[in-house]
């Protein structure tokens, strides 16, 4: 197979920075206050990569001042103004893509083939796409402000990719931004901080703060934040929602998911079976819109089971930096245990538990791609987000009975619909109470299409025209506010 690839780029990244990162605000490295730091690890070797800053309530005024300082100039700017600097930004992630994805592999996990080719891509798209509405601005988008000074929570699925669904829009719309990255994967952001440097965005526009939970709820709880974007667990969404009830800050939640993944039996089972691995076994299946939850019409289930056990035993988890693997590591050992936790729960429950018979690597921290068939629709594995390589099937009999198995979920992100009968598809996807259905395929994203939830799965739009509104409020709506306040 192809030589796997050389950590050395990533490596001499971390080495100049002497493995030790500070905090970025107003548009330089500063040390926190306490000097506070922690580990963040390989989760494919567990050794520790980096040492980074936890941000304090200190720092965090001082994110949030630089970001209010730099407002005013920066949403004062004329649109194309500012779709210069988004342009320089998507170029700038073009130019380094080799460096940020060997970074997002390492730090993450997750294999070189899907950072280069797909975390990688996505995000320059997203840059471009918004630096073309930033151009629009001033003409598509009046009776509109900006919003403020952002405060913007991310998950470490996919730590780039993330930022760039969150710092794109909010700029582009004349914002600034207080991005606080997971605590297993914040080795990315940083790289992006430098390349907010290289490109001139002028200082404040963009702060990075790294830290933990803690970090993000002083973020939370700051009164000069305007607006919080979040995308994590249901649970922190909910606790954060309930935090800022009554602050007048405005809100989106990107939460959990147990996405529907819908076969009829006229369904090509060899491209359903493709599917299942892109649905389940992408990413480790720590996605949020996975299709975790296999639904198989009663003619096809053997077929279908028997195809996946075959596609399974010939799945390769290993090296994230092997160019070969499919699968590469879970991102740090609390989530590992959680699946491992769950999984046995789901034996106990009585569901009947695939694995291949090889074993994974036992250096790093894998999980094997994992299936279960005969799951209760009200079980555990069929109604608990797991977040790992776990896909709980169950059957169905008549179209109704999918739709209902569909929508029994507290979740309501995706949908994956695969038949060969069109009009079968277009009658079930809109009966599917998710934000995306798929037909014939799974997890496509565009940053002309928006994406999010109903239900637990949370609320806003990211991407496409309406996520453009999470970071614009209606002029009446801000000249009211300020007459209140006055
Ligand atoms: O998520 P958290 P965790 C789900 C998934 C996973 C579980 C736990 O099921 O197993 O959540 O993962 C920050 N105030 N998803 O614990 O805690 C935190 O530092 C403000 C699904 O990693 O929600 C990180 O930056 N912020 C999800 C971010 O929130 C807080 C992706 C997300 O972490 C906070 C990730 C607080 N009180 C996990 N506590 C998806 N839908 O994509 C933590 N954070």
């Amino acid at each position: 197979g192809p030589a796997p690839e050389s950590a050395a780029s990533a490596v001499a990244w971390l080495e100049r920075h002497g493995r030790t990162f500070d905090l970025f605000i107003g548009g330089a490295f500063v040390r926190s206050a306490s000097e506070e730091r922690f580990d963040v690890i390989n989760p494919a070797t567990r050794e520790v990569l980096a040492r980074v800053s936890q941000a304090g309530e200190q720092d965090v005024d001082a994110a949030v001042a630089a970001a209010r300082k730099a407002f005013g100039p920066w949403s004062a700017l004329s649109g194309h103004a500012r779709a210069r600097y988004l342009y320089a930004l998507a170029r700038g992630v073009q130019r380094h893509s080799r460096l940020f994805a060997v970074l997002e592999t390492l730090d993450n996990g997750k294999p070189i083939r899907e950072t280069r080719d797909l975390d990688l891509p996505l995000v320059a798209r997203h840059f471009y796409h918004h630096a073309g509405w930033a151009q629009l601005r001033d003409t598509e988008l009046v009776g509109y402000e900006s919003v403020g000074v952002c405060g913007q929570i991310i998950p470490w699925n996919f730590p780039l990719l993330m930022l760039a669904w969150k710092v794109a829009p909010a700029l582009a719309m004349g914002n600034t931004v207080v991005l606080k990255p997971a605590e297993f994967t914040p080795l990315t952001a940083l790289l992006f901080a430098e390349l907010c440097q290289e490109v001139g965005l002028p200082p404040g526009v963009v702060n990075i703060v790294t830290g933990d939970g803690r970090t993000g709820e002083l973020l939370v709880a700051h009164p000069d934040v305007d607006k919080l974007a979040f995308t994590g667990s249901t649970e922190v969404g909910k606790l954060i929602r309930e935090k800022t009830a009554g602050s007048g800050k405005k809100l989106s939640l990107e939460l959990g998911g147990k996405s529907p993944f819908i076969v009829f039996d006229d369904a090509d089972l060899d491209s359903a079976v493709e599917g299942v691995v892109d649905a389940i076994w992408f990413n480790q299946g720590q996605v949020c819109c996975a299709g975790s939850r296999l639904l198989v019409q009663e003619g096809v289930a053997e077929r279908m089971t028997h195809k996946l056990r075959e596609r399974m035993e010939r799945l390769r988890v290993g090296s994230p930096l092997d160019k070969a693997v499919d699968m590469g590591a879970i991102v740090a050992p609390v989530q590992l245990e959680k699946i491992a936790r769950l999984v046995e729960q789901g034996k106990a429950e009585g569901a009947t538990c695939y694995q291949p018979s090889w074993a994974v690597p036992e250096e790093g921290l894998f999980y094997p791609p994992t299936l279960f068939t005969n799951a209760h629709p009200a079980s555990t594995v069929a109604q608990v987000e797991i977040f790992g390589p776990v896909i709980a099937s169950t059957t169905f009999r008549t179209p109704a009975e999918a739709v209902e198995l569909a929508n029994h979920t507290r979740y309501g992100l995706a949908a994956s619909v695969w038949t060969e009968n069109v009009n079968l598809a277009l009658d079930v996807a809109p009966k599917l109470k998710a934000g995306v259905v798929w037909i014939n395929c799974t997890n496509l994203f565009d940053a002309a299409s928006g994406f999010g939830g109903y239900k637990e799965s949370g609320f806003g739009r990211e991407g496409g025209r309406e996520g453009l509104f999470e970071y614009l409020v209606p002029s009446w709506e801000k000249r009211q506010k300020s007459e209140v306040r006055s």
